[in-house]
This record gives structure tokens, C-alpha cells and sequence, in this order.
């Protein structure tokens, strides 16, 4: 009979999952001896980036991920990476190693105390089985769990005794089961939405990070030229849904429920799909919708459904309904939307660059298909206006707004895609969260190449503190970080380019090398 342990690492292997993302103690080395040949494991050096690097990983293949986390301190330092992987319906099962049955009762050090409720509100399921033989069946389904919709993470806590105990051999079936999500509408309801979409006079559509992971984004662009309807990215956007430089592009819409509204203002049907309506931030408060429109939702999760404050929802796979619509409606009787005018260009200068500047060398000298993780927070309208995302999978941000996902989450991208360039635009602030994601980048050799936006300050927040009217608020600057000291003690390919010439040197240099690299630039504070 196999042990509970070579039970689960079948299981894992059944489920395609040879790789472990994670932070050990002694609660996991029970589960990781004799660690099995055909597995990797990618050591974090902090739990939130392990967290981060898996949570790029989920995302960028869309299949659960797996995470081994160190009891209660070991989930605590993830516990800012649950709230974005939970935001993104990024598809992790995370595992924690709990102390021995027989001494949890007497709280030893290392006991994850009430394991189950500490990553409560940020996962799907919290477990911890009753018995040893209930661990295969637990890793079973989480490991479904996590993957089927709305997917998400899911947590848990393995007592270290558990793993040599026998397995029951009733447990031996989970090997063979398959678990199927089906999520299309039928042909009247497909046919219903379609009607309503030619019903009106004036659509828009409105796109979110699950077109991305469905990647759906062409389902999508066949839909907006067959309704002719210009497209906006929803607020606060985590991925890149639709091609930058599709004529029927628009932007990244603002994360204000009034200055929304007033931006679509004329529109008589808001067709939204793969985001909640809305992941507002900044309170602008006004109407919803513009007047006089309507508004139909189309999610993978239910919640997302329930919770919105207007409009009608349709729940079910978004790439899959997307795709049926597109088939269903007929080419609207008007002209395309114009193509909006072409981004514009910064001018070249001295030192400090502004934002614009660098992000437009970084678009002219990476390649096309080039995947951007961005944790630069005062430059994001800068982006969405000016890069060119086409391909599905061409951009992340932590969909919580919590900072230190993105460093990590680029190595897991990295990982994921071998075939594709990452860069990763990381504030000078930022980079300071889960900076360790570099040595795991560089002890793997993934070449994601880092690029540091340096202002010397946090910008997003100065400019929040203005929307607030917060005058004299402490704390908003970072000077005196030099990061290419810290890169090259990470071992890194480290360089500070602080001109147009030298920027533009180290970048190509770094994606040439395809080495993992790390580029300080000296940044204007305030841009534009
Ligand atoms: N801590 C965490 C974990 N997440 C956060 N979002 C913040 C703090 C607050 N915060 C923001 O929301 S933006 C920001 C902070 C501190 C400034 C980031 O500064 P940066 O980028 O240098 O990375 P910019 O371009 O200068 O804004
Ligand atoms: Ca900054």
C-alpha cells in the first residue's frame, strides 16, 4: 500500500503538477524527503514570494499551482499575496505544514493555531483532514477545487505525521477521477443576448481580466467589429483583454464610479465581461451607469454576479460565451468606431527620463510578443495608453493592489513562458516588498529583466494624497535604495542608466544576454 505521501505526489503528478513553489520548516521536510526525481522545487526565500512566483505561474500556464508554506508565519507572510491571487482567480492550492498530531493539542512551537481560519477570507476552501487517510482526498479536492470556477486559491494544513501513515486503498480511485466545468449557454439564451446586443443603438464594451485568462481576447475583438463597438478595459485592470492596437481599443477606464459614468456618457448598453462591475478605488461618487443605459454582465463567478449593484448578469465561462456571441450576432448596421489617435510619443531628454520615455524605448526595443508585469503605480494610465499588448497573456498586475506580487508573480511568468520576453516595471518604491524574487531569478537563471523606475518617492500616493486634499503626510518618499547594489548581491546582471542612450543600451543588452538583469533608471517625479 503506498504511503499518504507517494499517494499525493501521484496525485500532483496526475494532476500535471511536477513543480512545488515554496519556503520550507520542519513541519514540511516529512513531505518533501526523498523529494521525487521528475519534481522541481523553486525555493522563495520569503513565503509572499513564493506566493508571487506561483501566483505567476497560475496565471500565465491557467492551471493550479501548487505552494508549501511553513505553519502559521509561513502563511502569514503570504497573506498579502492571497488577497491579489484571490482577486485574480488565480487557480493556487496552497499547503502549510502543521505540527505532529500528537503534540498540536499542546500548542508546540510551530502549531498553525486555528489553521483553518487564518487565510479566511482569501481562499475558496480552508482545510485540515480529521485523519492521515483523509489527506489524499483532501489534496484531491483541492486540487479540483482551486481549478474549476470560479478558480481560485485554496488552503491546506497537513499535520508532518500524516505523510508516512498508509494510504487507504479506497483513496487509490482519486487517481482516475476527472472533473469536467461546462459553463455554455444554451442556444435560446445565447440567441436572446445576442438580440439585445442588436437592439441597441450605441454599445460599448467593457473587458476584464478573465477574457485574458479564458484567453478570449480574440472571441472578444470578433465580437466589437461585429457590433462595431469601442472597447475599454475595466478599472484597476490585473491583465491586458483585448489587442492595444485594435482599432476598436480604447483605455484603461478610471477607477471613480462618477468620472466612469461620464466617460461612457451616450452609450445605451455597457456589455461587460471578465471583471467585477466595478473594482472602483479612488470614491467619486455619482451615478453607476451613464443615463439611460443599460448594462449585461458576463462572469465565471457567481459572487461577482450577486454582488454587483446594477445591471444583468450571466454567469458561466466567458471565453465560451464570448465566442457564441460573437458566431450569434449580426454586423451592426453603422460605422466602425474611429480608431482613437495614435498614442503619443515622449520626447527624448536628459536625465532624469520621464516615464513616458522609458516605457516608449521599452515598446520600440522589446520584442512584439514581450510579457509586462508592472508594479510601477504612477504610471499605469501611461501604459495602458501607450503599450502594445496583442497577444493574450501580455500583462499582470496584482489585482488587490497589494504591492510585492509583482517581482515574484515575473518569475513565475518567466517560468511559464520560456518563449516569451518578461519585463518587469517596478517602482523604486515597490521593489521593496518581495525584492528576494530576485535571487530565485537568478539562482534559476530566469531572465526576466527587472527595470526600476526611480523617483525617489511613492508616487501613486502623492498623487492619492492630492485627489484627498491630505496635505503633510509623512513617509511618501524612498531615497537613498540603490538597487543595483542589491541586484548584484542577488546575482544579477546589474546596471544604473540613467540617460536615453544608456537605457536604451543596458535594455537590449539585457534582453540579448538572456540573462535575469536588473535596470536602474533615474525617473521624472511628476511626469507628463
Ligand atoms: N503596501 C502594500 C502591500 N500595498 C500597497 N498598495 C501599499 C502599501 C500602498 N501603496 C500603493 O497603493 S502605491 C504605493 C504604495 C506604498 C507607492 C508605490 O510606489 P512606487 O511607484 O515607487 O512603487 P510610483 O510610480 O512612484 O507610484
Ligand atoms: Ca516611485
Amino acid at each position: 500500500m503506498p504511503t499518504v505521501r507517494d499517494l499525493t505526489y501521484d496525485l500532483l503528478r496526475r494532476h500535471g503538477i511536477t513543480t512545488i513553489f515554496g519556503n520550507p520548516g520542519s513541519n514540511e521536510l516529512p513531505f518533501l524527503q526523498d523529494f521525487p526525481s521528475d519534481f522541481r522545487y523553486i525555493l522563495a526565500l520569503h513565503e509572499g514570494v513564493a506566493l508571487g512566483i506561483a501566483d505567476g505561474y497560475a496565471q500565465a500556464t491557467g492551471r493550479t499551482a501548487l505552494v508549501n508554506l511553513h505553519s502559521a508565519a509561513g502563511t502569514g507572510n503570504a497573506m498579502g499575496g492571497f488577497a491579489n491571487a484571490w482577486n485574480s482567480h488565480s487557480p493556487l492550492l496552497v499547503t502549510a505544514g502543521q505540527q505532529t498530531r500528537a503534540m498540536i493539542g499542546i500548542e508546540p512551537l510551530l502549531t498553525n493555531l486555528d489553521a483553518t481560519t487564518l487565510p479566511k477570507p482569501l481562499v475558496k476552501w480552508s482545510y485540515e483532514p480529521a485523519r492521515a487517510e483523509d489527506v489524499p482526498l483532501a489534496i484531491s479536492r483541492a486540487l479540483h477545487l482551486s481549478g474549476l470556477p470560479a478558480r481560485g486559491p485554496v488552503y491546506l494544513s497537513i499535520p508532518y505525521d500524516d505523510w508516512s501513515k498508509p494510504a487507504d486503498p479506497e483513496s487509490l480511485r482519486l487517481l482516475e477521477r476527472t472533473v469536467v466545468a461546462a459553463g455554455a449557454l444554451d442556444s435560446g439564451a445565447t440567441a436572446q443576448l445576442a438580440a439585445r446586443l442588436e437592439r441597441s443603438t450605441n454599445p460599448v464594451i467593457v473587458l476584464g481580466p478573465d477574457v485574458d485568462a479564458a484567453r478570449a481576447n480574440g472571441h472578444a475583438a470578433r465580437l466589437a467589429e461585429r457590433l462595431k463597438a469601442p472597447v475599454w478595459v475595466a478599472p484597476s485592470a490585473p491583465r491586458c483583454p483585448f489587442p492595444t492596437t485594435h482599432p476598436s481599443f480604447r483605455s484603461l477606464l478610471p477607477a471613480g464610479m462618477a468620472a466612469l459614468s461620464r466617460l461612457l456618457e451616450g452609450h445605451d448598453l455597457m456589455l461587460v465581461a471578465g471583471a467585477p462591475v466595478f473594482r472602483y478605488h479612488q470614491y467619486d461618487p455619482g451615478p453607476l451607469l451613464p443615463p439611460g443605459a443599460d448594462l449585461i454582465h458576463i462572469t465565471c463567478d457567481p459572487d461577482e454576479a450577486a454582488r454587483a449593484p446594477m445591471g444583468d448578469a450571466v454567469v458561466g465561462d466567458v471565453g465560451l460565451i464570448l465566442a457564441a456571441l460573437a458566431d450569434a450576432v449580426g454586423e451592426a448596421p453603422r460605422a466602425a468606431p474611429q480608431p482613437r489617435a495614435a498614442p503619443s510619443r515622449a520626447a527624448p531628454g536628459m536625465a532624469p527620463l520621464t516615464a513616458e520615455r522609458v516605457l516608449d524605448l521599452m515598446n520600440d526595443l522589446a520584442p512584439r510578443d514581450a510579457i509586462y508585469v508592472n508594479e510601477s503605480t504612477s504610471t499605469i494610465e501611461a501604459m495602458w495608453e501607450r503599450m502594445r499588448w496583442e497577444k493574450p497573456g501580455s500583462y499582470y498586475f496584482g489585482a488587490a493592489g497589494g504591492l510585492g506580487f509583482a517581482m515574484p508573480a515575473a518569475v513565475g511568468v518567466q517560468l511559464a513562458e520560456p518563449d516569451r520576453q518578461v519585463i518587469a516595471v517596478i517602482g523604486d518604491g515597490s521593489a521593496n516588498y518581495a525584492v528576494t524574487a530576485l535571487w530565485t531569478a537568478a539562482q534559476h537563471g530566469v531572465p526576466v529583466v527587472f527595470v526600476i523606475m526611480r523617483n525617489g518617492t511613492y508616487g501613486a500616493l502623492r498623487w492619492f494624497a492630492g485627489e484627498l486634499n491630505a496635505q503633510g503626510v509623512p513617509g511618501l518618499d524612498v531615497p537613498g535604495i540603490d538597487f543595483v547594489s542589491i541586484a548584484a548581491g542577488y546575482g544579477l546582471d546589474a546596471v544604473r542608466a540613467d540617460t536615453d542612450k544608456a537605457f536604451a543600451d543596458a535594455f537590449s543588452g539585457a534582453i540579448k544576454a538572456g540573462r535575469p538583469a536588473l535596470i536602474e533608471v533615474a525617473t521624472a517625479w511628476k511626469t507628463g
